[in-house]
């Protein structure tokens, strides 16, 4: 598996890298569908991640996204965040796909991922959709506001009062993707053309089961690519991938590149 796998991404003259939450995983990022961990194991993700969760109790759900940003920015890219941006020095025609709203592909080196579902670090107002700044500390902790740029962990379950926009004092909101809301359409639009002109598809870490941006893969497969998928276990893109390496991505991605071409991600 690993032999053909290798071959066919040597081989790639256009290579798209489709990633979900799995390929944050070992990162210490709970994928989407465990990242109700401890206090937030009582909601449904797809329950809060919606336009009407933060309508309803903006605190809970702003609170929900600082936690998250606050994991993210004290994590750090893994092997097969850095494989990906290794796969990126040696396939001139390469594009990475993300469905996640984290930045580890970018502090890994990958120069310009496609955000089908937005950012963590992007929020905007909910009223005039206006930029807003992402938030320098969260000022969580009773001892006293730690220095700029430091991002205190949130505690989980942590109701946070979002910002207002300086401009026309709307609630900022996060600069996602909500069950419900259409994706971004340039970022889509650009994920399908990759999709229907690469040769090679590497779908990592996604369960395939959140559309539109489910279809990328499909689209690629029905283009005659050759679609290869890294996750432990299987997904609903069983059905379209030509090879399953089954296993984790930070294990996988760099045995793929040193098979591919001799040498692992620098
Ligand atoms: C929309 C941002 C139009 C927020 C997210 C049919 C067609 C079109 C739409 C729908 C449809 N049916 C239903 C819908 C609606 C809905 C949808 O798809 N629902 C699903 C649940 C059925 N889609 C939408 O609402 C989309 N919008 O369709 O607009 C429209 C407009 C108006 C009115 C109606 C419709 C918007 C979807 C975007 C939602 N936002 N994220 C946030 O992050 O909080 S989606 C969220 O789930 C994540 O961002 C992620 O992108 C997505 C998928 O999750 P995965 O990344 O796959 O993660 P998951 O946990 O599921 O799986 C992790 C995988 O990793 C597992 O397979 C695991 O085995 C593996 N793994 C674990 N460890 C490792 C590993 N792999 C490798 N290595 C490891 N170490």
């Amino acid at each position: 598996m690993l032999e053909r796998a290798s071959e066919a991404l040597r081989e790639a003259q256009r290579v798209v890298v489709f990633t979900g939450a799995g390929i944050s995983a070992e990162s210490g990022i709970p994928t989407f569908r465990d990242a109700m961990t401890g206090l937030w194991a009582r909601y449904d993700p797809a329950e809060l991640a919606t336009p009407q969760a933060f309508r309803a109790d903006p605190e809970l759900v702003w609170g929900w996204y600082e936690w998250r940003r606050a994991l993210v920015s004290r994590a750090q890219p893994n092997a097969g965040h850095l494989a990906v941006a290794a796969i990126e020095a040696r396939v001139p025609d390469m594009v990475v796909v993300t469905q996640n709203v984290d930045d580890l592909h970018e502090r890994a080196g990958s120069s310009a991922p496609i955000r089908l579902h937005g950012s963590l670090f992007a929020p905007r107002c909910s009223a005039c959709a206006a930029p807003a700044p992402v938030p320098s500390v969260v000022s969580t902790t009773s001892a006293g506001a730690p220095a700029a740029g430091d991002v205190e962990p949130v505690p989980e379950g942590q109701r946070l009062a979002p910002p207002t926009c300086a401009g026309c004092g709307g609630l900022v909101r996060p600069g996602v993707v909500w069950f419900g809301e259409s994706l971004p359409a340039d970022a889509l639009s650009a994920a399908v053309e990759a999709a229907a002109r690469c040769d090679l598809l590497l779908a990592v870490g996604t369960s395939g089961v959140v559309y539109p941006a489910a279809e990328i893969p499909e689209v690629a497969a029905r283009h005659k690519a050759t679609v290869i998928q890294v996750n432990p276990q299987p997904t609903a893109l069983d059905r379209v991938a030509d090879v399953n390496l089954r296993g984790p991505a930070a294990v996988v991605l760099p045995e793929l590149v040193r098979a591919a071409w001799g040498d692992g991600p620098a």
